[in-house]
This record gives structure tokens, sequence and C-alpha cells, in this order.
């Protein structure tokens, strides 16, 4: 059986250089999945902002949405279609005060995973904190309770089991980008790596 296939030529605008389908969902973490269950699962945000802390029952209170993106990991496999259900990123941060020289922000993670992401690919419609994966709670191994998605970078920026978000003005560097993945991530451009 294979497990990946080369994108047929009509999906070839759906599919950035150097990916291949991937047939189901695969799990890419580095580490064990923590567990984290939903009555204890907080989101802090910190840092150039107005502390604040979202339970689960904050999150849900905020307007709630489907959507439909793709996912593209850098290590070559991409997914097209995911069905997501969650709040957008613009959402929640129109529920605080960012200082104006907010920049750049940190995805902090149970487990202690960390990405950054500057706050012009942060700040989009189209990014969100999902809890719903194909119209099922988001299971442990794909980041259930909550997971960020940032569809247009690669997959590595979507932090599984998110717990915080901290802001700076400058920038700053998470788990993979300190380890030799690229700053941005940007699949179209296929900035996988940081030169070194
Ligand atoms: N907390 C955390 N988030 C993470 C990771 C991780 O190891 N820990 N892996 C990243 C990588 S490299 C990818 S490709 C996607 C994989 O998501 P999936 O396991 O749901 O396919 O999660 C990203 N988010
Ligand atoms: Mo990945």
């Amino acid at each position: 059986m294979k497990f990946f296939e080369k994108p047929t030529p009509d999906l070839a605008d759906r599919v950035p250089p150097g990916q291949n389908l991937a047939k189901g969902f695969p799990v890419l973490t580095y580490g064990p999945t923590p567990e984290v269950n939903q009555a204890d699962w907080q989101l802090t945000l910190s840092g150039l902002v107005t502390p604040t802390t979202f339970t689960w029952e904050d999150l849900m209170a905020l307007p709630q949405h489907q959507f439909t993106a793709d996912f593209h990991c850098v290590t070559t496999w991409s997914k097209l279609d995911v069905t997501w259900t969650g709040v957008k990123v613009m959402d929640l941060l129109a529920t605080v005060e960012l200082e104006p020289q907010t920049a750049h922000v940190m995805a902090h993670c149970y487990g202690g995973y960390t990405t950054n992401v500057a706050m012009a690919d942060f700040a989009r419609p189209e990014n969100f904190l999902a809890h719903t994966l194909e119209n099922q709670p988001l299971p442990p191994d794909h980041g259930g309770p909550l997971r960020l998605v940032i569809p247009h970078l690669y997959a590595w920026k979507s932090a599984k089991w998110l717990s915080g978000l901290e802001f700076f003005a400058e920038p700053v560097l998470g788990f993979w980008e300190r380890n030799g993945y690229h700053e941005r991530g940007e699949p179209w451009a296929e900035e996988r790596y940081s030169n070194p």
C-alpha cells in the first residue's frame, strides 16, 4: 500500500513544490503526546498584552466557525481540504489589547514545544484555534483539546496542545526554528531550513 502519492495535474496548484499527498492524516509530534483535559485546560496571554487567561468556557463563548484548509508538513507530506471547527485568531485578539510595538508571537504548548510566528502571519482571518477535526473532538494525537491552525505556513507552526501566546516586539525563535528550520516557513517559497 502506498501512503504518499504524487499530486495529479489538476491538484498541482494546490500542492506546494516538493510535497506529496498523504493518505489519511499522519501524526507528527516531537516527543510524547501530553495529557491535557478540557477542564484543566487554559490559554495564557503574556508579553506585550494585558495578561489574560482563557478557560475552555471563555473560548467556547467566542464565535465558532467551521473551516476547510490544506495542511503542509515540511517532511514533504500535504493533506488537502482538512475540515476543522474553532475560534478565529482575529476574534481572540479582538478581546485583548496589544502594545502597539507588538510584531511577533511565540506559541507555547503543553509538553514544552514552542513555535514563533510574525504578527503579520498570525493576525490573519484564515488562522484558527481549532478544537474539532472532521466533526469530531480534536484527538489528543492531533493536538486536542486545542491547537493552532495556520494554513499558509508549514504545519510545524500549527502548534498542538496550545497553552500560551507570548507577544514580543523583536523576532524570537521557537523549538524547530532554533534547530535549523526556517524562521517563517512558507511552503510555496519552500522556506524549509534556515541558512546557516
Ligand atoms: N506541541 C506540538 N505541536 C506541533 C508539533 C509538535 O511536535 N508539538 N509538531 C508540528 C509538526 S512538525 C506538524 S507537521 C504538525 C503535525 O500535526 P498532526 O500531528 O496533527 O498531523 O504539528 C505541529 N505542531
Ligand atoms: Mo511537520
